[in-house]
């Protein structure tokens, strides 16, 4: 059986902060691999793209905005129920609540904007890693 891969973004507040280090450490310490890495801006095609189910939400545009703030990292991580896996370690969306333990729980914080900056992204399933993948990697 072929490894589950997952598309494991840090987002701009994750880089500014210096927090990649971190974040990358904790993946890999669960036992996960990081088969790729890229850091780049991404244009605002890729993010519609990526974010095409959240559009026309109000939170949308914000966090188009956010997105394309700075760089991102973007890895290929791989392992066997690495998807569900990785959102495990990241916790719930909205950092105030997510579980001490966690990425977001530990290090993300609520800080009053339009668009939650909750540090990570991490596909939701495999039909969505293969779509993401496939935007961010190629
Ligand atoms: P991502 O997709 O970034 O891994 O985050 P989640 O899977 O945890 O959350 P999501 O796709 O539902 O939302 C994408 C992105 O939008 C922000 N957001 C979301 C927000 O600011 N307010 C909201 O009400 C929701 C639902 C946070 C993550």
């Amino acid at each position: 059986m072929a490894t589950e891969e997952t598309l494991v973004l840090i987002k701009p507040d994750g880089v500014r902060r210096g927090l990649t280090g971190q974040i990358l450490a904790r993946i890999e310490a669960k036992g996960y691999e990081l088969v790729d890495l890229k850091k780049f801006t991404p244009a605002r095609g890729l993010l519609a793209e990526h974010y095409a189910e959240h559009e026309g939400k109000p939170f949308y545009e914000p966090l188009v905005e956010f997105m394309m703030s700075g760089d991102v990292v973007a890895a290929r991580v791989a392992g066997h129920r690495v998807i569900e896996g990785f959102r495990s370690l990241a916790g719930s969306t909205e950092p105030t609540t997510a579980a001490p333990g966690t990425i977001r729980g530990d290090l993300g914080r609520d800080w009053g904007l339009k668009v939650q900056q909750n540090l990570v992204h991490g596909s939701d399933s495999p039909e969505s890693a293969a779509r993401e993948l496939g935007l961010w990697f190629g």
